[in-house]
C-alpha cells in the first residue's frame, strides 16, 4: 500500500476557513486519504487530524488516542450535541498552530453522531480527551480553529510563534538536505 505524507496547513492559511462538505461516496479514494491522513498525524505527533488541515475539504476526521498509535479512529460527516452545560477547559494543541497551546473551556460531555470508514453509523457519548479532541476537530471542519476562542493578543502570539516555528523548520530542513554533501567533503579531506 502506497501512503503520502500530506503538508499540514498552518495559521493563519485562508484555506483552514473552508467550510468542509459532507461525505457522500464510501470509495477506494477516500479509503486513500484516510490512509494518507493517519500516517500524516502519527508523523506529526498528533492525536487526531482533520481533512481541512491538509486542504481536503470534505467532513473527514482521524484520530488515535492511544499512547502506542494503537487505536485509530475514523469520524465521517460527524455531529457533536453537548449533554451538559457544564463545562471542561483542556490546554489544547493543533497542529495547524505547531508549538502553541492555551487553555479552551469546551462542553464537558457530548453525544458523537458520525460514520466510520465501513460506511457504518454509530453513536457515542464522550468526555475527557475525547470530547475535547473531537469537539476541536469539528471545529477545523467548520473553518474554526481553537485560537479564535482567545484574545486578539494571544492569537498575535500564536501568529508570531507559528512564523518562527515555520523559520526554524525551514533551517533545519535545509541544514539536513545539506549535511550528505558535508560528509562526503569531510571524507575527501581525510
Ligand atoms: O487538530 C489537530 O491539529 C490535532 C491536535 C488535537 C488536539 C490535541 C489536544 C487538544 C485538542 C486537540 C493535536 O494532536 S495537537 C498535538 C499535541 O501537541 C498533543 C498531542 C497529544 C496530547 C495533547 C497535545
Ligand atoms: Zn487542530
Amino acid at each position: 500500500m502506497i501512503m503520502t505524507l500530506r503538508t499540514i496547513l498552518n495559521y493563519p492559511d485562508p484555506r483552514l476557513r473552508t467550510l468542509a462538505k459532507p461525505v457522500t461516496v464510501f470509495d477506494d479514494s477516500l479509503k486513500t486519504l484516510i490512509d494518507d491522513m493517519f500516517q500524516t498525524m502519527y508523523a506529526a505527533k498528533g492525536i487526531g487530524l482533520a481533512a481541512t488541515q491538509i486542504d481536503e475539504h470534505i467532513q473527514l476526521i482521524v484520530m488515535d488516542l492511544s499512547e502506542d498509535g494503537s487505536q485509530p479512529r475514523v469520524f465521517i460527516n460527524p455531529k457533536v450535541t453537548p449533554l451538559v452545560d457544564e463545562l471542561f477547559g483542556y490546554e489544547e494543541g493543533c497542529l495547524s498552530v505547531p508549538e502553541y497551546y492555551d487553555k479552551v473551556a469546551r462542553p464537558k460531555r457530548v453525544k458523537i453522531e458520525a460514520v466510520d470508514a465501513a460506511g457504518q453509523a454509530f453513536v457515542e457519548e464522550a468526555e475527557g480527551l475525547l470530547a475535547v479532541c473531537i469537539q476541536h476537530e469539528i471545529d477545523h471542519l467548520n473553518g474554526k480553529i481553537f485560537v479564535d476562542y482567545l484574545s486578539k493578543l494571544k492569537q498575535d502570539r500564536a501568529r508570531d510563534k507559528v512564523r518562527k516555528v515555520i523559520k526554524q523548520r525551514e533551517k533545519d530542513a535545509e541544514h539536513k538536505s545539506m549535511k550528505p554533501i558535508c560528509q562526503k567533503r569531510i571524507k575527501e579531506h581525510s
